[in-house]
């Protein structure tokens, strides 16, 4: 079987596939998509061909596809389930799933190239607007975030017990992403605290942009 992970070194939600098939193992071919403005070949004809959405991450074994990172997650877990990335138990994965979507669908998709292009291009905002808006979605998600880590039974040594699971694998590439902006996270010691946890684990060293070149 060939397994294909159309991605860009730089893009969060193809960062969080990166960790995930390699905390389960899973060997596949990478080919980089440059989403930078100006490149753009994620808006190539062919690149639409497979992906009709333009976007990275996309993923394949021969021919299924699959666009999103937290479906191709999902699919991950179920297709490959050791190591476990989602706790036993209905409300203990429900719990993991919500800590999730806070980044995947409320602080990123807000951040989106497409959104900040579009914030520059279309409503002419200047690059301090930019990174306003940019540190703001972050904070208002994270706050929300370390409350959770902090109040809930659940966090140990990662976002949910002591083993990573969707939420580290969602966190870091947004704690990534908020150090390249310098985004101050002094307000956030948890999240400081798992980032580093999850650095010290070569599956996750090994998916982060700093070692990739595209
Ligand atoms: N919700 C999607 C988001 C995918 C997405 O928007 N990826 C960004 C990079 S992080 C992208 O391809 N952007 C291209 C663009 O904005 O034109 C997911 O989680 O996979």
């Amino acid at each position: 079987m060939e397994r294909i992970l159309y991605d860009y070194f730089r893009s969060s939600a193809a960062y969080r596939v990166r960790i995930a098939l390699n905390l389960k193992g899973v060997d596949v071919t990478r080919i980089a998509v440059n989403i930078l403005p100006g490149i753009d070949e994620q808006h190539s004809e062919r690149y639409r061909q497979l992906n009709p959405q333009g976007r990275v991450p996309y993923y394949t074994e021969d021919d299924f596809r699959l666009g999103q990172s937290p479906a191709i997650l999902e699919y991950l877990e179920e297709q490959y389930p050791s190591p476990a990335l989602l706790p036993e138990g209905a409300r203990e994965k429900a719990y993991v799933r919500q800590l999730s979507a806070i980044i995947a669908c409320d602080i990123h998709p807000l951040n989106n190239l497409c959104v900040l292009e579009y914030l520059r291009n279309e409503l002419a905002a200047d690059n301090k607007t930019i990174d306003k808006w940019y540190a703001h979605w972050i904070q208002e998600g994270f706050r929300a975030f370390e409350k959770m880590l902090t109040t809930s039974n659940g966090s140990g040594l990662f976002c949910f017990g002591d083993k990573p699971t969707f939420a580290d694998i969602c966190l870091v590439p947004q704690i990534f992403n908020a150090r390249r902006f310098e985004v101050p996270l002094d307000t956030f010691p948890t999240i400081v605290k798992i980032g580093a946890e999850c650095a010290k684990l070569p599956a996750f060293q090994a998916a982060s942009p700093t070692g990739l070149k595209k």
